[in-house]
């Protein structure tokens, strides 16, 4: 059987750290350029800008006419034209006989049109501002700057009326459900968008600015200046800082402003020199502090989904998940819609309501805007009774000792909000129907996975009808991991499932812990499939796996405990300080091959890991790599461009520029032509072609030969 494993891909060429180069060219009449993976793109005369198509990672079919970082390995747009239709592959951008800038598809239709009314164009320029112009008759007609997508740059403005729109997801490009608008009145604000119409809700967010300002001048513009600092400019010229901190000039250091997909604007910055060690954008700024705790919107579902609930990650952002009893409407959005696992009914009912539903409870949750009853002052129990004895109800809230709030669906503005003073929200659900164990979805065919949603899927265990066998687990009571945890007081990490804390255990052989306490917004799963993964998990043994020593399960509290690993994770050392060395990097690719080899064919029971990534690699004292299932939060669009550059340089026979800065493995070449043609072989889009883990490592380590890869893309010939 071939197993899939994409992501080992983006990890082997990461292990192998790059540079690049590129021409710098200019638009003039008659010229053009075509959407396919091989098009040139235009690059400002610094080198820092691109302009020019970008291939869709999730359909690699798709273009995108867009702007972005040159000179940065992940591929970072900051302006696109078309993200709404985006361009079939064939499709031309030309200056037509008529001087109009058009992008039409492969059958002559327009995609997009710069839509320049005030002249004819005679060239165009990629500036070294990002910055695309259309000139004519020596006057700018027409720049991208003034049609900004979800980014502004530094030496950009937005005047009154314009806008930046969100995009759907970190990889779909069209319009999502946020904007952030410059109101003359209000200043900056964000809002909901009631998609596909244009219609604006009420602002979740106005920026700290006409509100605390003493000015009443009218704003006029949204500035972001070359030292990085974004102001609002009123009409008599005082300005409203918003963000306090830069960490340079324009000129050493990439600045950008981006409206989020999660609704969140951000102030970012990226060294415009840079080693694999600080190569990452860093966010300095953003807003709001807390979008789950936002002013509720009356329309629309909030910064979730309908019957979602929204929680604040440490960086800010917005994490969602289905209150226990519903799931995901699209399993692979989960910033999108919930819906109930079973159907309420307000019919005569085959028997009593409460042998028919029960509740959830959930702590300091709300959704503020969704009630339709007031009782009080009534008892918790009376809350209850009169919520299971009403087929309207779907949820009540119990709060401030005598308040019973009556909800109806479908839920909006959902929040965890520890302002709420230990509130309770009674979740109705029907019994007998319980969701899994959320972060594992059972018997999910790998494949049917795209492989750039977000990563939601840890660990699938692909046989799991087996009873519950016995381990040599701990069993941990709530209070001895309280304790060994000191109240939760060192958070080692946290992502969509829960958050790692540091642990000690006294009298213990092994005396170093983490633990990771599932999430109870989203732990809605039965009693057995947590018992079941955790046997699964349990028998796992190999030096390059976390081991798993023990776990808690006690009413509400789920927590897994696994052994501390002291040198962090490999995202923190491939990008952190100490770079590693080639002979590490090499091992650690070894280490983490040979764990997958165990995990698909070595243990019990087979075991797919759907997310190998660098968040996801511990290292142990030795820097021995060890996979774990610790869902750190990230994102993935740097795959497709490392990728196409590595088959590019493996073809032209150049792969000593993709470790241009490494002594050791420049004189190590042989090897890294063999990492990159395993590599070239994990991501064939061919499944069937793909290599199974046990050939990997084989091939890795150098005891089979490595054959020729085909080209990874989309429609090659199998060769
Ligand atoms: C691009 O255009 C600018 C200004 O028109 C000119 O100075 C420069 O030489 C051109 N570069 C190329 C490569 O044609
Ligand atoms: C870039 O922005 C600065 C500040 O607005 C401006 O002085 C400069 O002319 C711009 N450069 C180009 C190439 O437009
Ligand atoms: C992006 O999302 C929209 C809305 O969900 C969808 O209609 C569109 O097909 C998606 N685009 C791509 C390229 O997947
Ligand atoms: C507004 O003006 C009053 C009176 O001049 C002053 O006391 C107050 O601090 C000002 N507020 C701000 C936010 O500047
Ligand atoms: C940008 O704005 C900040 C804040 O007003 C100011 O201190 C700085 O001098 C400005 N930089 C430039 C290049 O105008
Ligand atoms: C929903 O509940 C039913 C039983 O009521 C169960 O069979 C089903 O697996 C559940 N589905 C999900 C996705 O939780
Ligand atoms: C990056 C890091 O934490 N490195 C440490 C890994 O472990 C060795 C041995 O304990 C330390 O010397 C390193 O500093």
């Amino acid at each position: 059987m071939a197993l899939v494993f994409f992501p080992l891909i983006s990890l082997l060429l990461l292990l192998l750290v790059r540079t690049d180069a590129q021409t710098v060219g200019n638009l003039t009449v008659g010229a053009s350029l075509s959407a396919d993976e091989n098009s040139h793109p235009w690059i400002s005369p610094s080198g820092d800008y691109a302009f020019g198509f970008h291939q869709l990672s999730s359909d690699k079919s798709l273009f995108l006419l867009a702007i972005w970082y040159n000179k940065i390995p992940d591929r970072t747009l900051v302006w696109y034209a078309n993200g709404d239709s985006p361009a079939p592959k064939g499709s031309k951008l030309q200056l037509t006989a008529d001087r109009e800038f058009v992008l039409s598809n492969p059958q002559g239709e327009q995609l997009w049109n710069s839509e320049v009314s005030n002249g004819a164009v005679d060239s165009g320029v990629m500036d070294d501002n990002g910055s695309f112009k259309l000139l004519g008759s020596g006057s700018v007609l027409w720049e991208s700057f003034k049609y900004p997508a979800d980014t502004v740059l530094p030496s950009q403005t937005l005047d009154e009326g314009l806008f930046l729109s969100s995009r759907q997801s970190e990889t779909n490009f069209s319009k999502g459900r946020f904007r952030l608008v410059l109101r003359s009145d209000d200043s900056l604000v964000l809002a909901t968008v009631n998609l596909p119409s244009d219609h604006v809700n009420d602002p979740y967010h106005k920026s700290g600015t006409a509100g605390d300002s003493n000015s009443s001048s009218p704003a006029s513009q949204l500035v972001f200046n070359e030292s990085g600092y974004l102001f609002v400019l009123r009409e008599n010229e005082e300005r409203d800082l918003l963000t306090q901190r830069t960490t340079g000039s324009a000129k050493n250091v990439y600045y950008r402003a981006t409206l989020g997909f999660d609704g969140v604007f951000t102030l970012y910055s990226h060294p415009k020199t840079f080693t694999g060690n600080n190569a990452r954008w860093t966010a300095l700024w953003s807003e709001p502090d807390n979008i789950c705790t936002s002013t509720p919107i009356n329309a629309g579902s909030g910064a979730c989904g309908l019957n979602n609930i929204c929680s604040i990650t440490a960086e800010k952002r917005p994490s969602c998940g289905c209150p226990s009893g519903y799931t995901l409407v699209d399993p692979m959005n989960r910033y999108g819609n919930c819906k109930p696992n079973f159907t309420q009914s307000c019919d005569q009912e085959p028997a009593p309501v409460e042998d028919l539903y029960d509740f959830e409870v959930l702590i300091n949750v709300d959704w503020p805007l969704a009630d339709y009853a007031l009782l009080e002052p009534f008892t918790e129990d009376q809350c209850r009774q009169s919520c299971l004895n009403d087929c309207m109800c779907a949820v009540a809230i119990f709060r401030l000792g005598d308040k019973c709030w009556k909800k109806k669906l479908p839920l909006s503005n959902g929040r965890f909000d520890p302002t709420l003073n230990g509130g309770k929200a009674l979740i109705k659900v029907r019994k007998g129907g319980r969701p899994p164990l959320a972060p594992y979805f059972p018997n999910q065919e790998l494949k049917n996975k795209d492989k750039n949603q977000e990563p939601l899927i840890l660990i699938i265990s692909t046989s799991r009808s087996e009873p519950v066998v016995e381990t040599n687990l701990r069993s941990f009571t709530y209070k001895e991991l309280v304790d060994a945890t000191d109240e939760f007081r060192e958070e080692l990490g946290r992502g969509a499932f829960g958050i790692v804390y540091r642990g000690t255990l006294p009298m213990s052989y092994i005396s170093q812990v983490a633990v990771k306490r599932l999430n109870t917004l989203v732990h809605g799963h039965a009693e057995k499939e947590f018992k079941t993964e955790v046997n699964v998990i349990g028998q796992t043994h190999h030096k390059n796996l976390v081991r798993l020593l023990g776990f808690c399960d006690e009413g509400e509290n789920r927590l897994l405990v696994y052994e501390y690993l002291s040198n962090g994770t490999l995202a923190s050392f491939l990008f952190g300080g100490l770079r590693p060395s080639w002979i590490q990097r090499t091992q650690i690719a070894f280490g983490i091959a040979r764990g997958l080899l165990y995990l698909h064919e070595e243990c019990s029971t087979q075991i797919i890991h759907c997310d190998i990534k660098p968040q996801n690699i511990l290292l142990d004292e030795y820097y021995n790599a060890r996979i774990s299932d610790f869902d750190m939060e990230s994102s993935s669009e740097e795959r497709a461009i490392l990728t196409d550059w590595a088959y590019d340089c493996y073809l032209e026979e150049t792969l000593d520029l993709l470790v241009e800065n490494d002594v050791d493995a420049q004189h190590d070449l042989a090897k890294v032509e063999r990492f990159v043609q395993v590599a070239i072989w994990c991501i064939q889009e061919d499944l069937s072609l793909r290599p199974t883990m046990r050939e990997v490592t084989q091939m890795l380590e150098g005891v089979v030969q490595v054959p020729a890869p085909p080209c990874p893309c989309p429609y090659a010939s199998t060769a």
